[in-house]
């Protein structure tokens, strides 16, 4: 399972302030602390507000980057802005993220192949938005693993995110992401990998931690290969090794659970 922390990110009070500041010290915290924790990417995202969104991903991915060597995944929908980013960043990254559009798909895939990054792709468009169902939900995946294979974007090289949203609004959805990441899975050999933003589905509910726990377990029992997170929540990062083990997919032992946080949760990928 990757962990990508979902820390770094303008959305977060802390962060919009280091930006304002320019003030490096709570970037560089939380590099260190979801680092240590275990995350094998850092997303890394400017937020909504930023007045200059390129001096602001400059600011953080140099933050970052000057404490940890974690690798970074940039979350804008911005491809220029995306660019300048992976100019700078030290390991391939991951591009977050491209819609399932043929316009962004051609100025994204061929961008990724050229800096050696990783590409999320995401199972909505400009015209369908985030569609309901898993078929359509499936169809759009579909347009981003036949264009991984026209680009020569390498199948393991593209994560699907299903899309998830707050079940407080919109908790027809959630069945719905599980059965497209279950169809995503048997699309292609190689499969494609998946990941989603999992913080989203308890977004301003009761009972964050609980939803987000129970949702990640779901997730991986439908084929979740990877997520954006809170690398620091312990019974998330427990639930998830727990899964790993009933899963069949790590041999039970009475420490799996600190072997899985030693082992930094991405041997068992
Ligand atoms: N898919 C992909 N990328 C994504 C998302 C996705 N990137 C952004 C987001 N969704 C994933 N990251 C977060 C980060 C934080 C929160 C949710 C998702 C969050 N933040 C608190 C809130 O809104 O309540 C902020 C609280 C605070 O200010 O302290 O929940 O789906 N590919």
């Amino acid at each position: 399972m990757e962990i990508i922390g979902e820390r770094i990110n303008g959305m977060f009070s802390d962060i919009k302030q280091a930006i304002a500041d320019e003030n490096p010290e709570a970037v560089v915290k939380w590099a260190v602390k979801q680092t240590e924790m275990g995350a094998s990417w850092m997303d890394i995202s400017v937020g909504a507000s930023a007045p200059d969104p390129y001096k602001a991903l400059k600011f953080l991915i140099e933050a970052a980057q000057g404490a940890v060597d974690t690798p970074l995944c940039l979350d804008s929908t911005n491809y220029d802005l995306i660019e300048e980013g992976l100019k700078l960043c030290r390991q391939p990254a991951l591009i977050n993220s491209c819609h399932a559009d043929r316009h962004k798909i051609e100025r994204v895939f061929p961008m990724a192949i050229k800096y050696g990054a990783k590409v999320i792709g995401l199972a909505m468009s400009e015209e369908s938005g985030i569609p309901k169902t898993s078929d359509a939900r499936v169809a759009l995946a579909m347009e981003l693993v036949a264009a991984a294979d026209e680009f020569g974007l390498p199948m393991e090289d593209l994560y699907i995110d299903p899309l998830l949203l707050p079940i407080n609004v919109a908790q027809d959805h959630f069945p719905e992401a599980l059965e497209t990441l279950r169809q995503v899975k048997l699309m292609a050999d190689p499969a494609p990998k998946t990941t989603c933003g999992l913080s989203n589905v308890s977004q301003r509910c009761a009972h964050r931690n609980i939803i987000n726990r129970t949702a990640l377990v779901l997730l991986m029992a439908a084929g979740l290969d990877s997520t954006i997170a809170n690398v620091a929540d312990l019974d998330l990062m427990d639930a998830a090794a727990t899964a790993r083990v009933l899963l069949n997919k790590e041999i039970y032992c009475d420490s799996y659970a600190d072997l899985f946080k030693a082992s930094r949760h991405k041997i068992l990928v």
